[in-house]
C-alpha cells in the first residue's frame, strides 16, 4: 500500500501538551495508520528555519516539521491566510486586508515547504494537504518535479465567482487549486461555488465535477467530514459520570443548561448568540432562574485586531445580559476563554438540554456533531443550528436557524427548552444515525480512494 503523506498548516505533535480547540487533528487521527508521514509547520518562529524538517517518530507515525522566520509568520500567516482567505471564504469581505507583500510571502512559505517536503517524500507516497494556508503547495511541488498523486482538501466554505473575483490574486489561487488530481469539500455548494470559479476565472470546460487545466484533470468531490462517533460517545457517558460533570451539575441546581463550544473566531457567530439568549430572557421571562447559558470560547489566533475586538464585544455583551438579569443566587451566562479538556467537554455536552451552534458562516462545525453523539438517547437534548454551517446540509432534524437573526436563534432556545421527550427522542435518533455513518474515518477513506484512484502525472511543465 502507498504512503499516505498528511500536509497541514500546522503538526499536532505527540509532544504538545494541553487541550487545543480545532477540528482538524482530531478528525485526521483516523488516517493515520502506521507507516504515515505527517509534515508541516512545527509553530515555532526563529531566526534561520532549516532547509530540511525536523523528523520526530510516535507510534509508528513520522511528524516532519520545518520552522518559520517572524517576517514569514506574519506576511503567510496572519496576513495573506487569516487576514485575506480566512475572512473571503466566509463571505466576510469587509474584514478583508489584502496586502500584495503578504501574497508573496504566502507563496515563498509554500515554496520553501515544497522544498522541505520534496527532501522526503518517497515517489509511490499519496499526498493528502489541507486547508487554505497551503493552496499553492502542489503547484510548487509539481515545479520540482513531483509525480505523486496529490490531493486538496478544504475545511471552510468556498465562494461564489462575484467574491472570489474581489481578491486580486484570485486566478493565480485558482491555478494551484487545478495543479491537485483531488480537490475535496464538505458540501456540494463549496464544490459548485469552485467549479463555477474555475470555469469563470480560469476557462475550463466541466466535464461534470472534473475539468482538464495544463494537461491534467481535476475531480471536485464532496466529503463531509465527521467525528470519531464511537470513542466520543464512550468519552461523554463516563465523564458525564466524573467529577467536573457533577460540579456543574450541581452548581445548575436543577435549572437547565445550554452550552455552546467554539474557537473565539467572528465566523461563530458569538455575539448574535450571547444577544440571543438575553432576548431569550426578555421575551420569555418563564426561563428566568430556570436556564444557564455555558460558552467556551477558546481563544485562538489574538495576533489580529479584528479578534480583540471581538473579545471586547462578547465581554460587553455577556456584562449586559448578566448586569440586567441576574440575581444573587444565580447567573445567566457563564463565559469561559479557556479551552477546557476533550473528555470534560463531551461531558458537558450530554449535561446540555440545548446546544446552541450558530456561526454565521463555516465550512461543517464539528462541535455540531459532537452534541449530537454526547446525547443521552432516552433523553436527548436538542440541537439549535446554523443554516449556513456545512453540518446542516446533513443534521436536518436540528431545530435550523437563520444566525443573523438573534430572535429566532432566541425562539428556537425557547422551543427547545420546551420541546417534549417523543420530539427530542425522534429529532435524536435521526441525528444519531447520520452522526454514526458519516464519521472521520469514513471522511479518510472517501478521500483516500479517490485520490489513489488518480494516475501519477506524466512530467509536465507547470505554469
Ligand atoms: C475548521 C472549520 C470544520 C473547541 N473548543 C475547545 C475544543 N474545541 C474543539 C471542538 C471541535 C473543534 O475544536 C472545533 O471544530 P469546528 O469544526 O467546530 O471548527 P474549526 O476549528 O473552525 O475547524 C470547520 C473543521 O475545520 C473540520 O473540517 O468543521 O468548519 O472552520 O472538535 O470540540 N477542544 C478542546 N477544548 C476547547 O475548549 N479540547
Amino acid at each position: 500500500m502507498a504512503r499516505l503523506v498528511i500536509v497541514s498548516n500546522r503538526v499536532p505533535l505527540p509532544t504538545e501538551r494541553g487541550p487545543r480547540a480545532g477540528g482538524l487533528a482530531v478528525a485526521l487521527a483516523d488516517a493515520l495508520r502506521p507507516g504515515t508521514l505527517w509534515f508541516g509547520w512545527s509553530g515555532k518562529r526563529v531566526e534561520t528555519p532549516a532547509e530540511t524538517p525536523e523528523l520526530v517518530q510516535a507510534d509508528g507515525v513520522t511528524y516532519a516539521t520545518v520552522d518559520m522566520t517572524e517576517a514569514e509568520y506574519r506576511a503567510f500567516y496572519v496576513g495573506f491566510a487569516n487576514g485575506a482567505l480566512w475572512p473571503l471564504l466566509h463571505f466576510r469581505l469587509g474584514l478583508m486586508t489584502y496586502r500584495r507583500e503578504d501574497y508573496v510571502g504566502y507563496c515563498a512559505v509554500n515554496r520553501r515547504f515544497a522544498a522541505a517536503l520534496a527532501t522526503v517524500l518517497q515517489p509511490d507516497d499519496l499526498i493528502w494537504v489541507h486547508d487554505y494556508h497551503l493552496i499553492p503547495l502542489a503547484q510548487e511541488l509539481r515545479r520540482l518535479s513531483v509525480r505523486n498523486r496529490i490531493g486538496f482538501f478544504l475545511h471552510i466554505p468556498f465562494v461564489p465567482p462575484v467574491m472570489l473575483e474581489v481578491l486580486p490574486c484570485a486566478p493565480e489561487l485558482l491555478e494551484g487549486m487545478a495543479a491537485y488530481d483531488v480537490v475535496g469539500f464538505h458540501t456540494d455548494g463549496y464544490r459548485r461555488a469552485f467549479l463555477q470559479c474555475a470555469q469563470q476565472m480560469l476557462g475550463v470546460e466541466l466535464d461534470r465535477d472534473s475539468f482538464v487545466h495544463n494537461g491534467s484533470t481535476v475531480h471536485a468531490i464532496v466529503d463531509p467530514i465527521g467525528i470519531d462517533t464511537e470513542a466520543f460517545v464512550k468519552d461523554a457517558v463516563r465523564a458525564a459520570r466524573g467529577a467536573e460533570a457533577r460540579r456543574l451539575r450541581d452548581s445548575l441546581e436543577g435549572r437547565a443548561l445550554a452550552v455552546g463550544v467554539d474557537r473565539l473566531d467572528y465566523s461563530k457567530g458569538l455575539p448574535n448568540r450571547l444577544i440571543a439568549f438575553g432576548r431569550l430572557l426578555a421575551e420569555y421571562p418563564e426561563h428566568r432562574r430556570k436556564v444557564s447559558f455555558l460558552q467556551v470560547a477558546a481563544r485562538s489566533r489574538e495576533d489580529n485586531t479584528d479578534y480583540l475586538q471581538l473579545r471586547r464585544e462578547l465581554d460587553r455583551i455577556v456584562g449586559d445580559t448578566n448586569g440586567r438579569y441576574s440575581e444573587f443566587d444565580w447567573t445567566p451566562v457563564r463565559y469561559i476563554t479557556r479551552a477546557l479538556s476533550r473528555r470534560t467537554l463531551a461531558g458537558f455536552y450530554r449535561i446540555a438540554r440545548v446546544g446552541v451552534v450558530t456561526p454565521l458562516r463555516d465550512g461543517m462545525n464539528l462541535v455540531a456533531k459532537e452534541y449530537v453523539a454526547a446525547q443521552n438517547p432516552a433523553d436527548p437534548g436538542v440541537l439549535v443550528l446554523s443554516r449556513f454551517a456545512g453540518a446542516a446540509d446533513e443534521l436536518t432534524e436540528a431545530l435550523i436557524v437563520n444566525p443573523f437573526d438573534p430572535d429566532e436563534i432566541a425562539e428556537a432556545i425557547h422551543r427547545a427548552l420546551l420541546m417534549e421527550l417523543d420530539e427530542r427522542r425522534a429529532r435524536h435518533q435521526a441525528l444519531q444515525d447520520k452522526v454514526h455513518q458519516s464519521t472521520a474515518r469514513r471522511f479518510c477513506e472517501v478521500f483516500l480512494q479517490h485520490l489513489a484512484a488518480c494516475k501519477t502525472q506524466p512530467m509536465l511543465e507547470c505554469a
